[in-house]
């Protein structure tokens, strides 16, 4: 197999997962072999993910000049991201977070990093469990974590002081999208007055939006849910939910914090691409 199948079907089968993780492994891919049919291969393997999108269109007219332009804007972006967020973490506090984001998970490193010390709570995050994924990642470096089973968000919850999560998308509206079961507990640490930010790239957000275009929801396989369900059972395996704005403290980009609309007029200005 050559290496530009070897990164698809990686990232078809979640070898590679998680937006940024896949957007680069696309501009990556289109380095080795660029071409319409190859923007076409790309973009069909995780048709609901705008990073993906944003960063092949970015690239597609001159990969081997722009890929680097585009992998050296999502380091940059990482290190930002992580220093803006780690100032909203104290000592003493836990955050909690559900399933596995690149952009949580630098400014929990960066925390750390900085010598202060939480403690962090995670959701295993069914059917595919990225949540284990999470907390291996942050016990390794020697952050406390509790992890607890989706259903038991609400406990885990309202014993933290910040909820940080990542995004697949942001729309014109100022809604993320991310991992199921966000926005309930989005909803849950507006109840309980614990900020919930969200962490993300501002590629994430999705032009097309601007013109009424809905985000769709990516729909996985049954067989991640249950391999053989008895017969009149439907599996429904909705892999993303939308976040309602009113819910989201603020959005931690490359840009800064802002709340979502603020974050939005930031990008088109930044990014005339992305307009
Ligand atoms: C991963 C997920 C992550 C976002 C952001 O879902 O919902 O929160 O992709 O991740 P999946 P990042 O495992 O289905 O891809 O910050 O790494 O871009």
């Amino acid at each position: 197999m050559d290496k530009f199948a070897e990164i698809c079907k990686k990232i078809k089968n979640m070898e590679i997962r998680g937006a940024e993780e896949v957007a680069k492994a696309a501009v990556r891919a289109l380095m080795i072999k660029s071409g319409e049919n190859s923007v076409k291969k790309l973009v069909s393997l995780r048709p609901t993910e705008p990073c993906l999108v944003n960063a092949v269109n970015f690239v597609k007219s001159d990969p081997k000049r722009l890929g680097p332009v585009a992998l050296n804007h999502f380091t940059e972006a990482d290190k930002k991201i992580a220093e803006y967020g780690a100032k909203t973490i104290e000592d003493g506090m836990i955050v909690f977070t559900h399933c596995h984001s690149t952009n949580v998970m630098g400014i929990l490193k960066e925390a750390k990093r900085q010598g202060k010390k939480f403690e962090l709570h995670n959701t295993e995050t069914r059917p595919l469990l990225q949540g284990r994924i999470t907390a291996k990642e942050m016990a390794s470096i020697g952050i406390k974590v509790k992890h607890y089973v989706d259903s038991a968000a609400r406990f885990a919850l309202k014993k933290a002081d910040l909820f940080f999560f990542g995004a697949d998308a942001v729309t014109t509206e100022g809604k993320v999208i991310n991992k199921i079961g966000t926005e309930m507990f989005a909803e849950i640490a507006d109840k309980y007055d614990i900020p919930a930010y969200c962490c993300t790239d501002s590629w994430k957000y999705d032009p097309k939006t601007v013109f009424g275009f809905m985000e769709p929801i990516e729909s996985r396989g049954a067989k991640e849910v249950w391999d053989k369900p008895p017969k009149n059972v439907e599996i429904v395996n909705l892999a993303f939910e939308r976040v309602d704005p009113k819910l989201i403290t603020a959005i931690i980009s490359e840009l800064g914090v802002y709340s979502p609309d603020l974050f939005l007029d930031g990008v088109k200005t930044t990014y005339p691409f992305l307009r």
